[in-house]
């Protein structure tokens, strides 16, 4: 019995995913996965804004080889707050086969960092999500991103569509890469055309630095259908978006599951048909296999 309540409502995720159909290439990478605790050993940290199920490095790694994949970058999640010590634990477990991106505050020691690297961590999260986090005075981020900097790490952000015109001379100045979460979580019920995903799409022209994240579909899709029971053609609306991002910048995407799927309201997909929705974004072997392997291979293990 866990010292943890879940948040009302909590969906777990899915026990029992169905095998993918579509077979990843060889060494490919869930660029986008978290762990959770378990909160009895590494207890979540009191300034969340949820408590969720456990989800431990064991079971991603199972999860990993079920679905084909042969590396994991996890990244750390809200309900952890700056402590990444579930985080590097799992990452000193997975031997070599995982990266990680960590939140630190200005206080971290240049020794932390140094560890944290040393585990395998090549990235800190900034993010923007109201829901998810309290404010952080931009000075203090600059801040950090340039003590990362010098080790090579990237900064990942995590924002909502509507908040880019205000974030952007922020992630335009940034001295690292910058790899996007989500696609910036567009209205999928906008034009993938209109004015709002085009001004990320122009984002990612005028910066070659910035990356993206073509992920997370489940939580984006207003029409569904979702990926559950044996649904093929799961998040169609959610296609087109991802498709463009994949085709215009293919050196400069990346795809996760985003196991264990925090926050979800309506349903939980089943991992394995969350596979399945990749090859309708990424349609060629070739787009397939920068997508999976080569990217995430050159932002994390080079
Ligand atoms: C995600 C999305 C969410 C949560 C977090 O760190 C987090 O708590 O990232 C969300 O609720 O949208 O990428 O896991």
């Amino acid at each position: 019995m866990s010292t943890f309540e879940k948040t009302p409502g909590w969906l777990d995720w899915c026990a029992a995913p169905s095998r993918p159909q579509f077979k990843v290439p060889a060494g490919s990478v869930d660029a986008h996965c978290h762990v959770f605790g378990p909160g009895d050993e590494f207890p979540f940290a009191p300034e969340r804004k949820y408590t969720p199920c456990d989800a431990s490095k064991e079971q991603l790694f199972a999860l990993r080889d079920f679905l084909g994949f042969d590396r994991n970058v996890i990244v750390q999640a809200t309900c952890h707050g700056k402590d990444n010590r579930a985080l590097v634990d799992a990452l000193r477990a997975a031997n070599g086969k995982a990266r990680g991106v960590a939140t630190v505050g200005r206080s971290v020691t240049d020794t932390e960092l140094r560890d944290m690297h040393e585990a395998g961590v090549r990235g800190t999260r900034f993010n923007f999500v109201k829901r998810l986090v309290d404010f952080t005075p931009r000075e203090e981020l600059i801040e950090i991103a340039h003590r990362i900097a010098p080790l090579g790490w990237h900064v990942v952000v995590y924002f909502e569509a509507v908040d880019l015109p205000e974030l952007w001379d922020f992630f335009t100045s940034l001295p690292t890469r910058v790899v996007v979460d989500h696609m910036g979580r567009p209205d999928v019920s906008k034009p993938v055309d209109g004015p709002e995903f085009e001004l990320f799409v122009r984002m990612m022209q005028e910066h070659q630095n910035i990356w993206s994240k073509v992920s997370c579909p489940e939580r984006l899709s207003i029409t569904g259908p979702p990926a559950v029971n044996g649904e093929r053609h799961a998040y169609e609306d959610v296609v087109p978006f991802a498709r463009r991002l994949v085709q215009t910048f293919p050196d400069r995407v990346l795809w996760g599951t985003d196991w264990p799927h925090p926050n979800l309201k309506g349903h939980m997909p089943d991992d394995g048909l969350l596979v399945d929705w990749v090859p309708h974004i990424a349609v060629t072997p070739e787009a397939q296999q920068k997508l999976l392997v080569d990217n995430p291979m050159r932002l994390y293990w080079a």
